[in-house]
């Protein structure tokens, strides 16, 4: 063949491949385009280009292959090793040297230096030895096992979803759910409005005291555009079973007693079995436009409408612990189990961690059997820092056989934080790093973190409450997206602990590294490690069933050991 013809014909291929096959059906492992940023570095997607990682396939009994992302550049790199007995390996960091460590670790916080001196005269012996720290792996003894990790479709991100050429939507959906992403399972989605949204909203504000909600018989168009788009969403990421966890944020003014969107209001007594149908019909309307609903809770952040008002400006309804077990017990409840939705899953409380393990303790007294409805607890992290894991474990103690969840995170919420993102910051990768480590120690099954994408701002929204999310979507030129480190932090846990792997024994014997391990079903482990410190760390790692290794870790970076 005529070489020109040949080079043309394959031209011709290659976009008829790029046509018909991209995003949604490329398989391959793409690296990561790095890019400098205001506060550090992500990783660059456009509709031609993005980043994916197959998933590694173990051949035998001695292999391991450790996935890591660091601060200096790495992200999802994968390096081989074995239990075979060799000396020390090295994970090398992409714009450093083993060697030149040291120097990466002061030039990193300089700005910061004086701080770290006072606080940790350790690093003045950096130069002369690293740290080993042991991690020991039992598989033989197991605790709760993974069901979901995810991320929410709010109106905000429905809205910017909306506008992007469908290649670069792909890329998002596939990013975020595909295997070759980093595997979510499950969507997070509001019933009526919530407060990332363009405006307030719920179904039937008009006619009002309607308590038939005659005006509630189709889905809203900004539903059914939702719905569009979880249908693209499942069929690029190859995700047929794609579970969907709603919750209302506020009914429509006119069953509150302030008539309000926010403020301190909550629902009125008569209309608390109205509130249930209102439910019931959101399942029916999903349904008929298939899209199935898997879980509900009962309700975002009750507390917003009962003390929260001081500083929550945005749609709430407050409920007291009394007023929702008597909701849950005697409507919502009932009107569930005895409908054809019965196997739709109810999570209680889905609020902070400051309100457990309290909030169920006085829902069982005021009726006893109210929590029985519960499938599940929810919980958001937003006073994580402050409140410690210990309420989560004496409820999760009281009730062990509830799914425990994590259903809402973002950073840039609170007033000493930059409202919206810091571009590329590894800090807030590492604090979900430490987050998401410290929920699986005790006992979630998951976790679902907020907004999938927002803007440069951190929004749109009506509710100027700005926050920053995993993905930020260039909205002014709509050709481009950026992974941040967040993202790469969540995808070591939600990428490589697929359904039903269940955590097992791992202990470590410094505080300089942090560790979870899981037994995957399909029986290899995977052990999540995190060194947060600004020196490479030697982690000797022992498996009661392998054998043992020594492999040197960069500094401020995170792993995932895969091995059978
Ligand atoms: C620090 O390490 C370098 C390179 O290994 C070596 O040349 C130097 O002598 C060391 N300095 C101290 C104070 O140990
Ligand atoms: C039903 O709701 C729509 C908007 O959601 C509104 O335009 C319409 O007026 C309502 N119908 C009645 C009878 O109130
Ligand atoms: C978004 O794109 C515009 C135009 O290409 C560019 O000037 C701007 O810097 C980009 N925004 C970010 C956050 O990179
Ligand atoms: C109050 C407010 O900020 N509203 C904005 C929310 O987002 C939409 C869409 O970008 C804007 O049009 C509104 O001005």
């Amino acid at each position: 063949m005529h070489a020109k013809m040949k080079a043309n014909l394959q031209l011709c291929l290659l976009l008829l491949i790029s046509v018909f096959c991209s995003p949604s059906c490329a398989a391959e492992t793409l690296p990561c385009r790095l890019r400098e940023t205001s506060h550090g570095s992500v990783c660059v997607c456009t509709s031609s280009y993005c980043d994916y990682v197959e998933m590694p396939l173990l051949n035998n009994g001695q292999q391991i292959v450790v996935i890591s992302s660091s601060q200096n550049g790495l992200r999802f790199k994968s390096t081989d090793a074995s239990f075979d007995g060799q000396d020390k390996f090295v994970i090398e960091d992409e714009r450093s040297t083993a060697k030149s460590f040291i120097a990466e670790a002061i030039i990193v916080e300089q700005n910061r230096a004086w701080l770290q001196l006072a606080t940790r005269p350790a690093l003045l012996a950096l130069n002369g030895s690293v740290k080993t720290v042991k991690i020991s792996v039992d598989r033989s003894k197991h605790y709760q096992e993974i069901s979901n990790f995810g991320g929410a479709l709010t109106g905000s991100v429905s809205h910017i979803l909306k506008q992007l050429p469908t290649d670069l939507q792909d890329h998002i959906y596939k990013s975020y759910f595909h295997s070759q992403g980093i595997g979510y399972n499950t969507v997070r989605t509001s019933i009526g409005g919530c407060d990332f949204d363009l405006e307030p909203w719920a179904y039937n504000e008009q006619p009002q005291n309607d308590a038939q909600l005659s005006n509630f018989s189709s889905l809203d168009a900004r539903d059914l555009l939702k719905v569009e788009q979880l249908q693209r969403l499942k069929t690029v990421a190859s995700l047929p079973a794609l579970k969907i966890m709603a919750a209302a944020w506020s009914a429509p003014p006119w069953m509150k007693t302030n008539g309000r969107w926010t403020g301190f209001g909550q629902l009125k007594l008569q209309y608390y079995d109205t509130w249930a149908q209102y439910h019931l019909k959101f399942l029916d309307l999903m349904e008929a436009n298939g899209m199935p609903i898997w879980a509900i809770s009962t309700g975002n952040e009750p507390l917003n409408g009962i003390i929260g008002f001081f500083f929550v400006h945005f749609m709430s309804m407050g409920w007291t612990p009394r007023q929702q077990a008597i909701w849950l017990g005697e409507h919502l409840g009932p009107t569930i189990r005895n409908s054809a939705h019965s196997q739709v899953k109810i999570f209680g409380n889905d609020d902070q961690r400051y309100t457990y393990p309290g909030w169920f303790r006085k829902m069982r007294r005021s009726r006893r059997n109210s929590v029985d409805y519960l499938d599940g607890l929810a919980v958001h992290w937003y006073w994580d820092d402050i409140f410690g894991p210990e309420l989560i474990d004496e409820i999760h103690n009281e009730m062990p056989n509830k799914l425990l969840l994590n259903t809402e995170s973002c950073l840039g919420d609170k007033p000493w934080q930059t409202h919206g993102p810091e571009l590329g910051s590894w800090e807030r990768g590492e604090h979900y790093m430490r987050a998401y480590l410290q929920d699986l120690q005790h006992n979630f099954n998951g976790w679902l973190d907020w907004n999938l994408v927002l803007d440069e701002q951190g929004g749109p929204n009506y509710s100027h409450n700005y926050v920053d999310s995993p993905i930020i979507v260039n909205t002014t030129n709509r050709a481009e997206f950026y992974k941040q480190p967040m993202f790469y932090a969540i995808g070591h846990f939600s990428k490589f602990l697929p359904e039903k792997s269940k955590r097992i024994e791992t202990s470590v014997s410094g505080s300089e590294l942090t560790a979870v391990g899981f037994e995957r079903p399909d029986g290899n482990i995977a052990v999540i490690l995190y060194n947060g410190e600004n020196a490479p760390l030697d982690v000797h790692f022992q498996d009661t069933r392998r054998g043992e290794l020594t492999m040197r870790i960069p500094p401020r970076s995170w792993h995932t050991v895969l091995y059978t």
